[in-house]
């Protein structure tokens, strides 16, 4: 009785292996970000184009967010997720980002929907 349990556990493992391989196959985004200052100090504005990594093909009909931390000062910063607007041409969207001092910042773009992804992209903001 333990045994059956046991095996039917393995094939369940066995079946739960099969999901990375499909995922795989999804498609994997890749960013454009280019973010300029406003007339509030720290405040920048942020146009993000999201494309297929493989095809090129602008990323439609998901949501996006907008993270922001500083990779050289962990736990220190806590910016709340901003959710970026779809504006312009398919695959182009837009975040104001409040920041809390200049440098370099990494910012998460967290994919959710048809496609789910996460890209990274580290940008310096301001002079110094
Ligand atoms: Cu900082």
């Amino acid at each position: 009785m333990k045994k059956t349990a046991m095996l039917s556990a393995a094939a369940f493992i066995g079946i739960n292996l099969v999901f990375p391989a499909a995922a795989a196959q999804n498609i994997r985004a890749k960013a454009d970000v280019v973010c300029e200052p406003t007339k509030e100090n720290l405040t920048y504005d942020c146009k993000i184009k999201l494309v297929d990594a493989r095809t090129n093909a602008p990323l439609t009909g998901v949501t996006l967010t907008v993270g922001a931390d500083m990779p050289s000062m962990p736990g220190v910063h806590n910016l709340r997720s901003v959710i970026a607007q779809a504006q312009g041409d398919p695959g182009n969207y837009r975040a104001i980002l409040e920041l809390e001092m200049t440098g370099v910042w990494a910012l998460r773009l967290d994919i959710t929907g048809a496609t789910r992804d996460r890209v990274v992209k580290v940008l310096r903001f301001g002079d110094d």
